[in-house]
């Protein structure tokens, strides 16, 4: 999933079918490692942090959400030969390695058994390093950089554009209503749920706040399904639709919007294998935040009320300038 963002930063997408697999496998991967970690802590009264070493080949990165993909051989003590995203918190590591590369690093789980990121990232072999392609495809944004615009159609039918969120903080995120894998767009939903029940506790920033969920389905997806899934996440009122859209586009805009947000589909035996993307666009129509694998609703909550008070730093909040970006590409 990572590596297919990476093959497209470089203007290739005939590994996408493949990559789709791989993302398949992570997933397996993650539930693997959750149940290794969580025999971990439950045989080991800790209040501190362990290490262990990892060597492997770097599959992919996200320099986004600052993720690098690593297919590793088995971790001695820890969990077998797989491949699946790490954490790396020195971000200069994240744009210094490369698809390609040999690396030795360690592998930290901190107290919490779900945080566990990538220390001590040496580059030991890039002879095999993936070179780039020129010219670069369009890429995926960084934070600071303003979002694209484009037309949704909600659940109730109606036209609505991502700049008609200008001033308010917007939690976008992608999902298809027919996701089978319980820690992805079911658990997207759940979580923007929760996110939706924290912000209504306090007017000021639920007036300055917006989710968005958009199907990346939208054959499957129509306005009633959206309508009867958006009903299933909101306890059936429907006044939550007021803070929350579920909406669908053509598949020119959705190509679009994925490529901006680093979100990745692929059809695969009448299922769609995906990865996660969470963006953050801030009342200025600039990107906030990113997220991919490691968020909670409790972080993406906090980020939210954050964006929506952090105004004043830029005139550009009116609907016109974010508007005019659609033209612009
Ligand atoms: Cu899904």
């Amino acid at each position: 999933m990572l590596a297919s963002f990476a093959n497209e930063l470089e203007g290739d997408s005939t590994g996408f079918a493949a990559v789709a697999e791989e993302s398949m496998k992570l997933t397996k991967s993650q539930f693997r490692l959750t149940a290794v970690i969580l025999l971990l802590t439950a045989s080991i009264a800790c209040n501190r942090t362990r290490k262990y070493p990892l060597q492997g080949e770097v599959i992919g990165k996200n320099a986004a959400t600052g993720e690098i993909t690593v297919k590793h051989g088995d971790i001695p003590g820890f969990m077998s030969a797989m491949a699946m995203p790490y954490r790396v918190k020195n971000l200069a590591v994240v744009q210094e390695v490369q698809p390609g590369d040999k690396i030795a690093a360690n592998v930290v789980i901190g107290n919490d058994p779900s945080d566990y990121w990538l220390e001590d990232v040496r580059i030991t072999d890039e002879s095999a390093r993936v070179p780039a392609k020129v010219p670069a495809a369009p890429r995926m944004l960084m934070p600071g950089e303003r979002a694209p615009d484009a037309a949704l159609t909600n659940q109730d039918g109606r036209t609505i554009h991502l700049s008609d969120f200008a001033g308010k903080a917007l939690l976008v995120t992608f999902i298809y209503t027919r996701c089978p894998m319980p820690d992805f767009c079911p658990r997207l939903s759940s979580q923007f749920a929760h996110i939706h029940e924290e912000l209504r506790k306090n007017p000021d920033v639920y007036s300055k706040t917006h989710l968005l969920t958009i199907s990346f389905d939208p054959k499957y997806d129509t306005p009633a399904v959206l309508r009867n899934y958006g009903l299933s996440y909101l306890n059936g009122d429907q006044s939550g639709f007021a803070h929350w859209d579920f909406a669908s586009t053509n598949p020119a805009d959705l190509g679009r919007l994925a490529q901006a947000f680093g979100l990745q589909y692929q059809d695969e035996n009448n299922q769609i294998s995906h990865n996660m993307s969470i963006v953050l666009i801030a009342p200025d129509g600039t990107v906030a935040q990113f997220w991919s694998t490691f968020w909670t609703a409790t972080e993406l909550t906090e980020s939210m009320r954050h964006a929506a008070h952090a105004t004043g730093q830029s005139k550009k909040t009116d609907k016109e300038e974010f508007r005019r970006l659609r033209t612009d590409g």
